[in-house]
This record gives C-alpha cells, structure tokens and sequence, in this order.
C-alpha cells in the first residue's frame, strides 16, 4: 500500500499552528483537541503531530515512540475529560468506506451520554 499525505489538509494546518484549536493535551508526539462539530459532550480528537494518513499507515510506519506516545495519550485524554467511569468510544475512520473526512490520522473519543450500538443497519 502506498500511502499519500496532503500536508494542506485541516489537521496538518492545526499542527502548524495556521488554524486555532482547542488542545486538551499536547505531548513530543501527539495533539488533543476538541472537534468542531461534537456529536456528544466529550468528542475530543487525537492525532500524531507526524504524517500519517490513517490507522494502518501510523501501525506500519510510525516509530515506536510515537505509538507508545499516541495510544498513552488516548488513555490520558479518556481521564482528564472523565469518561474512564461511564464508559467511552474510540472510532478511527480512514478511507472511502470508513467515511474519512480529513486525511490525516485521527481517534474520536467520545463520551459524556450513552452512545448507542456502535453501527446503524445499513440503509
Ligand atoms: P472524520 O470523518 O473521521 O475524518 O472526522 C473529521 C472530524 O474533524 C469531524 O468530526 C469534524 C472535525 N473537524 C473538521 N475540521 C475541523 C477543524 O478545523 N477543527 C476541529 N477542531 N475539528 C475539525
């Protein structure tokens, strides 16, 4: 697989500072911050500052320091907005089937109410 990163996409801006944000937390390797459009009280986004188009991309190519960075950050993120004791969800979608709007990797965390079954019956 041969993986293409637009650096003009909206988080990479975000990472160079071009686009305000609104950082829940900020490590060597990754940026939190909160998504423009919530779909429920907490629905922060996780990313690797590095470029990686999406979840398998990062699994095959990132360093092992930016995955032990990334994933402790989700789990960071999960406590610092406080949905460790209810429960939360983590979606990562990539490509045309997943729905990825934004092609540079990202986990929706999301918590704050009931979220559902994870997937709607197809239409
Ligand atoms: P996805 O469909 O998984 O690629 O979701 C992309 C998410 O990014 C979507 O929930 C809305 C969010 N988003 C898009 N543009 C911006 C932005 O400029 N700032 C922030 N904070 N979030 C954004």
């Amino acid at each position: 697989m041969t993986y293409v990163y637009d650096d003009q996409n909206i988080f990479a801006k975000i990472l160079r500072g071009e686009i305000p944000n609104d950082t829940v937390l900020e490590t060597e390797h990754t940026l939190a911050f909160r998504d423009i459009q919530p779909q429920a009280p907490v629905h922060v986004l996780v990313i690797p500052k590095g470029p990686y188009v999406c979840y398998d991309h990062f699994a095959r190519d990132a360093s092992d320091a930016e995955i032990v960075d990334f994933t402790r950050s989700g789990g960071e993120v999960c406590k610092r907005e406080g949905v460790q004791e209810n429960g939360y969800r983590i979606i990562s979608n990539a490509g045309e089937a997943g729905v990825q709007e934004v092609p540079h990797l990202h986990i929706h965390v999301l918590g704050g109410r009931g979220l559902g079954r994870m997937l709607q019956p197809a239409p």
